[in-house]
């Protein structure tokens, strides 16, 4: 049944960034090459996703199941873990200095915590949905399923400013998902695909497209909702990671062009 669904929505999906459309919307599309395949908690519904110093942080979704984790690279083992109380669905998760943010699905509550301690610091109000959040070493980004993403500052959380994020052929991209700032860009994940769009944070225009089309293979698990999620960047020595929800296993990958 959940093969059936996931079918379903992978063909409506082509009807968007999908499959054909992908080289229309987008200016340019990059594939991959696996660079180092690394452990990834199966069970863990990957929502958020960070590095620095050898660890990864990362945000799990689900009620009853969401948590915060500090995970060790090379052996994928939960270091630290932070359960969130059951009524929250964790969703995106960046570093700030030596904090950690979060955000929840439709609770409109995000928390802090203290990334070395993974003490619960202090929480903040949003409006809507929260989906993924990243930052630019001055402000967060929170994407919130829709093409806009917003700008808040790191201190009051307050809406700086706002994008609306466009193709190549000038259309409105929405389900922006995970995010993450690499080199000046917002790359973002596009829910349901395999896709990940690298985004303009002045103009929130398209620069390229990322088809990372068929990477987890033949042990992408049979889940419906085990989609492609998670971007983190190891900015010191420019490496590149990505994952999926409930994926058995993390990629390193270089990106190279079509
Ligand atoms: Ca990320």
């Amino acid at each position: 049944m959940n093969r059936i669904l996931a079918l379903l929505i992978s063909l409506l999906s082509l009807l968007g960034l999908g499959g054909a459309a992908l080289g229309q919307a987008c200016s340019s599309v990059q594939r991959y090459q696996i660079v180092h395949i690394y452990p990834h908690d199966a069970d863990a519904f990957t929502q958020g996703l960070a590095y620095t110093n050898g660890y990864l942080y990362e945000s799990t979704g689900r009620e009853g199941k969401s948590s915060v984790r500090k995970v060790d690279l090379a052996s994928g083992q939960v270091i630290e873990r932070y359960d969130l109380a059951k009524e929250y669905f964790g969703e995106g998760l960046t570093i700030w200095g030596t904090d950690l943010v979060q955000l929840t699905w439709t609770s409109e509550t995000g928390f802090v915590y203290d990334r070395l301690s993974f003490a619960l610091k202090r929480t903040f109000h949003y409006t809507g949905e929260g989906w993924g959040l990243a930052n630019d070493g001055k402000q967060l980004i929170m994407s919130d399923g829709s093409p806009t993403l917003r700008f808040l500052d790191p201190t009051s959380f307050q809406e700086v400013k706002r994008i609306s994020v466009t193709d190549a052929r000038g259309a409105k991209i929405k389900n922006l998902n995970e995010l993450e700032f690499i080199r000046g860009e917002i790359y973002a994940n596009i829910w349901y695909s395999d896709h990940i769009v690298r985004i303009s944070p002045q103009t929130g225009k398209v620069l390229g497209c990322i088809d990372l089309t068929g990477l987890m293979g033949k042990s992408r698990p049979m889940d419906a909702d085990a989609v492609l999620n998670g971007i983190a960047y190891d900015s010191a020595s420019d490496r590149l990671f990505v994952t999926g929800k409930l994926w058995p296993n993390l990629f390193e990958i270089k990106l190279v062009r079509q």
